[in-house]
């Protein structure tokens, strides 16, 4: 057997990936990390549409493990644009000094198990051996582009948002089609009307929003966060979605009619993913609920003129928040302009798409000369099921997953040792601000591998710890309302076949938090505990 290249083989050099790099170095492991694209950022790498930029706040949407990196960054709005994102996640690769322990234009396409370690193959056939491997391979990263009959033959640029030109998109004066009004074609939406001739948006589920209120950070402001960053890292650990923010103890039912708007009004004023915080049991009642969403509904009927371009924009199938919660710098304000149309492809599909356009099932034809697919993501398990990973006995993990995810805590896979997935499908990744719930995982896995280095085991979780917390996710997330949408991509619903699985834990970060500590504490039972080259047998 070859010598390994590295202790730990990391896949990704995003968020993920770049803090796994520097703990790892930190502990005196010898790492690598492989990564698709020619630079860091993950995400923030390839998603350049228009109007990108992040639905977190700045100050807290970043690193926390290094004070000196708080102080020395500067973010200059509220809500970061995908460039100064980019730019951050560059900083942090050159201050840590990461770029020499990544391979960049290495996409992995075959992660096999042996007794010793792992086989990572990439797709110019290189095998690189490791004793440990890590996935960092983000969670919203293999792009869902809709199979529909004649792509081949648009004439003119199409784009999946997730994969946008680093140069751009030239659509001055262009009739622009844009598909999915999820966060992204939220975002992307109207900074395209402004750019282009005319827009025609493709609208499936129509879309609760939030006003971002983005704008400049102040001097003063970024003192005082810089100031009260301990206190901000601490009530971001022990919340449930990672926001510096906890959920306020208003009990929406007792209020009267006109108090209840107030605290709404005064969310909308403000602004962001905190609307969703207003008041409690917002994500477990549905009577509450139905007082959020009806306050929403009637902030696009009050915003959009024409009322039948209002209704088709008002959800009405899904509660607010059990989809993603897009927010927004004047999305349903564009709807007001002439250049501007929208299509109800809900009630009339996309059939095909031919040379010029779109050809909805009833025969319409939309013309267009861009085409820009806003349409998500094949989420948490895409990414790690395009890579074709086996485990013991040559089992691939395809099919060890072919009805829906199987993990324990979302870090690993029975039949898969000494495989660690950050963010992976059963953790609360993308029900959190995401740098909280890597960094929790990038830590809770570095002292493990610690430990694992220490004693010469391997660790593999075991069934019946994949079973007893499949069952938790499954009622963490029957202790809410997010089953109930049901195109919602936390269930998978929006990929064709994908089976239907609430991919995400609901139960919170804090509570999660505490689980993965209890198992640390209690010496890793899940994860089986075994001299390495010793056959499982649970
Ligand atoms: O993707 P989505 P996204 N025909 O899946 C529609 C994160 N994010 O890229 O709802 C017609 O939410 C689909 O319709 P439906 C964030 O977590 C973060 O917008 O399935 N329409 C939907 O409208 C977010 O939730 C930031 O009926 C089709 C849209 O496309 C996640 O990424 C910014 C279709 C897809 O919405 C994904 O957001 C942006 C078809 N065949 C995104 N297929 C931050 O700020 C799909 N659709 C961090």
């Amino acid at each position: 057997m070859a010598a390994d290249d590295a202790d730990v083989l990391v896949i990704g050099a995003g968020f993920a990936g770049l803090y796994m790099l520097h703990r790892l170095r930190g502990l005196g492991f010898s790492a690598r990390v492989l990564e698709a694209a020619d630079g860091v950022g993950g995400t923030w790498y390839w998603n350049r549409y228009p109007g990108a930029r992040c639905d977190s706040e700045s100050y807290y949407y970043c690193y926390s493990f290094d004070p000196e990196l708080e102080q020395e960054w500067r973010w200059t709005e509220r809500y970061p644009r995908q460039p100064e994102i980019l730019a951050y996640l560059e900083h942090v690769a050159d201050r840590f000094d990461l770029r020499r322990d990544i391979d960049f234009g290495v996409r992995v396409a075959s992660a096999v198990r042996d007794d010793d370690g792992w086989s990572v193959t990439d797709t110019d056939g290189r095998v690189r051996r490791c004793r440990w491997l890590v996935t960092a391979v983000g969670c919203l990263s293999a792009a869902n582009v809709p199979d529909l009959p004649g792509l081949a033959d648009f004439t003119g640029p199409w784009h999946h948002t997730g994969r946008w030109p680093h140069d751009g998109v030239d659509v001055a004066g262009k009739r622009v089609g844009l598909v999915g009004t999820g966060s992204t074609g939220i975002q992307a939406v109207p900074v395209l009307a402004e750019a282009a001739a005319h827009l025609s948006v493709f609208q499936r589920t129509a879309n609760y929003s939030i006003p971002a209120r983005n704008a400049p950070v102040s001097e003063a402001e970024v003192a005082a966060t810089k100031a009260d960053y301990p206190e901000i890292r601490r009530v971001q650990r022990e919340s449930t979605n990672g926001h510096p923010f906890l959920v306020a103890d208003v009990d929406a039912l007792a209020l009267s009619d006109d108090e209840r708007d107030g605290v709404y009004q005064r969310a909308w004023d403000r602004g962001g993913l905190r609307f969703r915080a207003a008041v409690k049991d917002l994500l477990s009642d549905p009577a509450v609920n139905e007082t959020a969403s009806d306050f929403i509904r009637e902030k696009i009927h009050e915003t959009v003129a024409d009322p039948a371009t209002a209704e088709a924009l008002t959800p009405r199938d899904h509660y607010f928040a059990t989809k993603r919660p897009p927010i927004d710098t004047g999305y349903f304000e564009t709807y007001n302009r002439s250049d501007v149309s929208l299509v109800d492809v809900r009630a009339d599909p996309i059939a095909s798409v031919t040379p010029d356009g779109l050809r909805l099932a009833s025969g319409a034809e939309h013309e267009l000369d861009v085409l820009v697919f806003a349409t998500g993501f094949d989420a948490l398990t895409g990414p790690l099921l395009s890579i074709d990973v086996r485990g013991r006995d040559g089992v691939a993990l395809r099919d060890a997953w072919a009805e829906g995810p199987r993990t324990h805590l979302g870090l690993g896979v029975a039949g898969f040792p000494d495989l660690f997935t950050i963010t992976g499908p059963g953790s609360p990744s993308v029900l959190t601000n995401m740098p909280t719930a890597i960094e929790q995982h990038v830590d809770w896995i570095a002292d493990l591998l610690v430990r694992l280095r220490e004693t010469g085991e391997t660790a593999e979780p075991t069934r019946a710890a994949e079973d007893a917390w499949a069952a938790r996710v499954q009622e963490a997330a029957d202790a809410t309302l997010l089953p109930q949408a049901a195109s919602s991509w936390y269930l998978g619903a929006n990929v064709p076949g994908k089976p239907r699985v609430f991919l995400p834990f609901a139960g919170g970060m804090n509570h999660y938090r505490r689980a993965c500590d209890d198992e640390a504490a209690a010496g890793y039972p899940g994860f089986g505990l075994r001299p390495r080259a010793c056959v499982s047998v649970s």
